[in-house]
């Protein structure tokens, strides 16, 4: 008995005189005196060998001892911080942090913002809405025939069909959302991301993005939606860019358009990005079908509306001389960091 009290003496003097100064001297001494196999462990042990009468006071020894051997682990521990630090008790709290890396917006978000920012300083709103939605929201609204090939399952994800639930295959459902709530006039902006059943390559992609611009009042005219775009392309790509409309068709403009801008890289010679035509189709638009306000309980002979929408994915390929639209969904950190600074 006295022979391990002096054993635990001579300890709790070794102890007392150690100097822990890394994670490594920290975990040597839990191993040497905490551990499984460690000398408190073992010390213990001795109890079998001890007199009955003295076993109290041995146990309250011992506990002594382990409490403090413990404690010690304890506030070096606490010292080293989360006890990975090499530094343990040197640490200098005063010290500035590590600067944390500064990530880089991706190319789509960068080229979706210049679109977005541009609309808001004409007065449109951004407005979000439901990527999975009913077939009401994405079809029917926007007077898509029964029959029409966008609604064939080659085309669109369906969730399930009866009812039928889909995901969005274009930001019209944020529109139609908005037009069912019945404040008028509408100016807003709706950017996101959209679905379709293609398969994937260079050029397309089963998920994309887009900004779709929907403006209902009293007499809104197909000039405001001319002057609109108008402002928008010149303050996208420049006062020297050329801007020609084609008649198109959508189930829900009438008229409908499609809006072409000079080619940027060619200024209009022509070459392989506009195709030798000098021409580069942007996107689509048209004034709102009266249908299509009905449809969302608008008067349509009190109200008019322009609408129009456009990929993100396009011209961002374009200003970043991109080749690969996979390249945008891949994360590849090589891709994303060359977008640093950005904006
Ligand atoms: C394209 C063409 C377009 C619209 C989208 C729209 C939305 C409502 C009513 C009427 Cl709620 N129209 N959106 C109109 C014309 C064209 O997109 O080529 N997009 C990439």
């Amino acid at each position: 008995m006295e022979q391990v009290l002096q054993q635990i003496e001579t300890f709790k003097k070794e102890i007392e005189a150690l100097q822990i100064d890394s994670a490594k001297a920290l975990e040597e001494y839990r191993i040497k005196f905490l551990g499984t196999k460690g000398l408190v462990k073992s010390l213990m042990g001795e109890m079998k060998n001890v007199a009955n009468e003295q076993k109290k006071a041995f146990g309250q020894s011992m506990n002594e001892f382990k409490q403090f051997a413990e404690a010690k682990y304890e506030e070096w521990k606490a010292l080293a911080g989360d006890g990975a630090s090499d530094t343990a008790a040197k640490i200098d709290l005063s010290l500035p942090g590590d600067a944390l890396p500064i990530g880089s917006r991706h190319p789509i978000s960068l080229m979706r913002n210049r679109i977005v920012n541009i609309f808001q300083r004409l007065g449109f709103a951004v407005a979000e809405g439901p990527e999975i939605d009913d077939d009401f929201h994405n079809f029917t609204a926007l007077n898509l025939p029964e029959n029409h090939p966008a609604r064939d399952m080659q085309d669109t994800f369906y969730i399930s069909t009866d009812p039928a639930w889909l995901l969005r295959t274009h930001t019209s459902n944020v529109q139609i959302h908005e037009m069912q709530k019945g404040k008028l006039p509408i100016r807003i902006i709706t950017p996101g991301r959209v679905y379709r059943n293609e398969t994937i390559s260079a050029r397309s992609h089963c998920f994309f993005h887009q900004v779709e611009g929907l403006y209902v009042d009293e007499k809104v005219s197909f000039a405001d939606l001319k002057q609109t775009l108008y402002f928008f392309v010149q303050e996208m790509f420049g006062k020297d860019v050329k801007v020609r409309f084609r008649p198109s068709y959508f189930p829900f403009t009438e008229p409908s358009a499609e809006m072409d801008i000079s080619c940027l890289l060619c200024n209009g010679a022509g070459c392989n990005v506009c195709k030798k035509t000098g021409w580069l189709e942007i996107l689509g638009c048209g004034m709102v079908h009266p249908k299509v306000l009905e449809n969302c309980g608008i008067d349509s002979n009190k109200y008019s509306g322009f609408a129009f929408g456009m990929g993100i994915e396009r011209p961002a390929l374009l200003k970043y001389g991109i080749k690969d639209i996979r390249l945008f969904s891949e994360n590849d950190v090589r891709f994303l960091k060359q977008f640093t600074g950005a904006v």
